[in-house]
């Protein structure tokens, strides 16, 4: 009997192309790209919402309009990316490859329809339908992929890389679990799941077809292949599959659509059917749950990098799926890897994807025949690393232990590598064996690890911090050593933030005002043409109109606070805001501080009431779930919120806020609404901050210390546009070396210790003193972080904000000039500074 056609072993699902005629490669029909009417536009989200989820308006919900309004935008991207992708094909020159853990995208609609320009079209077309296009937006679940600065960076990155048209790709994680949801139980953070997939997500592209194998575990196996040569096989114990997703990376209005491409980990073979019909459900799926568990949930951990397996794990399956897939998929298939490094550049987003390095080396030794030193030429070519942070505690190491029994055969290659390494900084420093042990990849102590930044600084052709002061004290500081074996190796590049998301949809009323003055919107892609708004600060009338978009804000703000947390804005306040991550170091303790310092001062009688400026304190963070100290400042702030907004004696003119949950679109309601922007972190500990530059290019002040990139801020607003207090980074040191003693301050400083008495005598904390006190005798007995050394200081900086804000005139004229004078914050500019000094792409 002749078989069925569909009995035809399936083709490779890879297979591409076809041999259609040339006249069908792109479709025709409706024109996918602006402008198109609004009554066009009605007709293709109709469509969307008919044909592509199936509902007639009136019987659709609010999600299915979000998911049909998405799917419309989105469309509108898709032939931009085709297009890119074509001619990235035809015309292959160097690409940036992207390596990072952590992408904190924040809402994708917003972004598409700017970058569309749709923006209008929508609104009018929604409006005709009798939707209001706020709310479809408000549905977006953000894809919190990060934790905090670093991951937010990426994003921001990845979107100035294409709005520049440099050919990029940026390889992540997917997980299914963004950072957590945080709420307040009692003033106390709760942590719960974010299933910001559970809806579904309409930008993403899911490609099973591409899937890619990553082992695990396992021997390695030494023999000779045919030409008699040493070779190593690496047999892994188990397998897992890395489904590859796409995200669309828009650029800004030039017709550019770059691909973030992010993993998701699947079992490699299904589950067990026979033990699952003899009804051991749990042990059919085991292996496939192991799998899954992989790409599962972010860590939320930037408290301490613990050796967890899982999160080696994460690292070695998006590394391995991402270089695999550049080498077999991207290039072309007769590609010869000696020129790698023209190619490609993989920019290491700190040390968690280092193990890159090892991955590279194995597959070009072990995998595709090269001698050791022809792979490690070309290694050390195609990787650079940026390292965002100075704390020696939070440098990434790999207990040998754990890394041998994962990854064996990386394990050796790093002990290879770093013999070599090694045997050159002996030949460059004879006898200096103190030295060797200092620089050698492996420590010793207290157990045997892999220090992940050191193999990252060996392997990399450039090795950059992320502001002007956090790149000395990398190469003074954090590798001396291999600052003096290669000084050319490292370099600075000052981070920078997204125009087009932090400006431009944010903060919709200061781009309309800007446009005006400036007679352009230029200024969305070349930020330095703010300049032009200096002269505007001495113009009464422009000065009037900006107040006048900041109260808007304000409004806006009190408006989204009210519905999502309940909270009151004082509209007419000083909006004091501290937002970012919960650590000792940013000290947000120091803060806290401030606050009870005028409540104090009120009920002792000390403060008239009447010199109290009316302000409120907004403060967002999120502490890692296992960082004790970090979630009992949360607890303080909130129980002291909960007394001084209450209690009469402050007739209302000091609040404290603290809404919960605290992510990449709350920061874009907050940041435009905010007169001052709190960057207190200890002189020397703050790698750079990203916060400060968005809060300084809304308009708000900064009142900070001389401390990651607020040294650049200061030195381009001037000294008079900035109130910076605080010990400096050398005079910190000095006191470290003196010996600091806390309580010398508290005993000296009769408001420093009336404050510190009031938080320990258990007033915020219902007569608790047990409360108050992990956070109290931190401060008074330990703190590396110093708080109380800088307490007067950062009093008497905040009394010239008082006095400063009280003409609103001058402060204003200084809020617009630091708004003219901060263009350099633009990470377009932070791209183009890695392609002049890094990646020479
Ligand atoms: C921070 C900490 C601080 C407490 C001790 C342990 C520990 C472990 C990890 C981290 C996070 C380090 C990576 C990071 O997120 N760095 C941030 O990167 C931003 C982008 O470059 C930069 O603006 C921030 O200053 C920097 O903290």
């Amino acid at each position: 009997m002749r078989p069925f056609s569909d009995e035809r072993p399936a083709a490779d699902p890879n297979r591409r192309g076809s041999a259609f005629p040339a006249s069908h490669e792109l479709a025709t029909g409706p024109v996918k790209s602006p402008p198109v009417t609004v009554d066009g536009f009605v007709q293709e989200f109709l469509s969307e919402l008919n044909y592509g989820q199936g509902v007639k308006l009136s019987q659709s919900t609010i999600n299915d309009q979000y998911l049909a309004l998405a799917r419309t935008v989105r469309s509108y991207l898709m032939a931009a990316w085709l297009e890119t992708g074509h001619r990235r094909r035809k015309n292959p020159t160097k690409m940036v490859a992207y390596l990072s853990a952590e992408y904190l995208l924040g809402r994708q609609l917003g972004n598409a329809l700017l970058s569309t320009n749709l923006i209008s079209i929508a609104e009018q077309a929604m409006h005709e339908c009798g939707i209001d296009i706020a709310e479809l937006r408000a549905q977006e679940i953000e894809p919190g992929l990060g934790n905090g600065g670093l991951g937010r960076l990426a994003a921001c990155f990845v979107d100035s890389l294409a709005t520049m048209d440099v050919p990029t790709i940026g390889y992540g994680i997917r997980y299914e679990y963004g950072i957590f949801r945080q709420s307040f139980e009692d003033g106390r953070q709760v942590e719960q799941p974010d299933p910001w997939l559970r809806l579904g997500s309409p930008w993403e592209f899911p490609h099973p077809e591409r899937a890619v194998t990553v082992g695990f575990g396992g021997q390695t196996e030494e023999s000779a292949d045919e030409e008699g040569r040493n070779r190593c096989r690496w047999t892994p114990e188990r397998q897992v599959r890395g489904v590859p997703y796409h995200y669309m990376v828009p650029g800004y209005r030039n017709g550019v659509v770059n691909t973030l491409r992010l993993w998701s980990a699947e079992a490699h073979e299904g589950f067990d059917l026979q033990v699952f019909n003899s009804g051991d459900y749990a042990r059919a799926t085991q292996a496939q749950t192991v799998a899954e568990n992989i790409s599962k949930v972010l860590y939320p951990d930037d408290s301490t990098p613990q050796g967890k397996e899982l999160r080696l794990q994460q690292q070695y399956f998006f590394v391995a799926c991402s270089l695999h897939d550049f080498i077999e998929n991207t290039l072309p298939g007769d590609f010869d890897l000696q020129n790698l490094p023209k190619r490609i550049i993989f920019q290491l987003n700190d040390t968690h994807p280092v193990i890159a390095v090892p991955e590279l080396m194995r597959l070009l030794v072990d995998e595709k025949g090269f001698d050791w030193d022809e792979a490690w030429a070309i290694t050390q070519q195609c990787f650079a690393y940026t390292c965002h942070t100075l704390l020696p505690e939070a440098l990434e190491v790999w207990p040998v232990e754990l890394l041998g029994r994962l990854l064996p055969r990386h394990l050796e290659i790093i002990y290879r590598i770093n013999d070599d390494f090694l045997a050159q900084v002996r030949e460059a420093f004879p006898g200096d064996e103190w030295r060797v042990r200092r620089m050698s990849i492996i420590a010793e102590h207290p157990q045997r690890s892999v220090r992940m930044a050191f193999l990252a600084t060996v392997a990399a052709v450039k090795v950059n911090g992320v502001a002007a002061l956090h790149s000395q004290l990398l190469r003074d500081n954090v590798l001396p050593d291999f600052a003096e074996l290669w000084p050319e190796k490292f370099t600075n590049v000052t981070n920078g933030i997204t125009p087009r998301r932090f400006v431009r949809l944010a903060n919709r009323r200061l781009s309309g005002l800007v446009t005006e003055a400036l007679g352009t919107e230029e200024w969305v892609t070349d930020l330095d043409l703010l300049r032009g708004l200096e002269p505007l600060a001495d113009d009464a009338a422009f000065r009037e109109q900006f107040r006048q978009v900041k109260a808007a804000n304000k409004n806006r703000l009190a408006l989204v606070l009210e519905g999502r947390d309940g909270l009151v804005l004082e509209q007419d306040h000083l909006i004091d805001v501290m937002v970012k991550r919960l650590h000792e170091y940013k000290r947000q303790s120091l803060k806290l501080l401030h606050v009870v310092s005028l409540y104090e001062g009120v009920r002792s009688g000390r403060l008239p009431i009447e010199r109290v400026t009316p302000r409120t304190v907004l403060f967002g963070a999120k502490a890692a779930p296992g960082y004790h100290l970090a979630k009992e400042t949360i607890a303080l702030i909130n129980h002291v919120a909960a007394v001084v907004n209450e209690d009469p004696i402050m007739q209302g003119r000091l609040k404290v806020l603290f809404p919960a949950n605290y992510n990449v679109n709350l920061a874009e309601k907050i940041i435009p609404a905010a007169d001052l922007s709190e960057q207190i972190s200890l002189a020397g500990k703050e790698a750079s901050g990203t916060g400060n530059m968005k809060f300084a290019l809304n308009g708000a002040l900064t009142i900070g210390t001389d401390d990651g990139a607020n040294v650049e801020i200061r030195q381009l607003v001037g000294d008079d546009n900035f109130f910076l207090f605080g010990l400096s980074e050398p005079e910190v040191e000095a006191l470290r070396k003196e010996g600091y003693v806390p309580s010398s301050y508290y005993e000296q400083d009769p408001v420093l210790r009336a404050t510190l008495d009031l938080i320990g005598s258990g007033h915020f904390t219902n007569g608790s003193r047990h409360s108050a006190a992990a956070v109290v005798d931190n401060l008074l007995h330990h703190d590396p972080f110093m708080a109380l050394a800088d307490f007067q200081a950062y009093l008497a900086a905040q009394d010239r904000v008082d006095e400063a804000y009280a003409d609103q005139d001058a402060w204003s004229r200084m809020a617009i000039l630091n708004v003219a004078r901060c263009g350099f914050f633009s990470s377009d500019r932070s791209m183009r500074d890695y392609l002049d000094k890094i990646w020479h792409a």
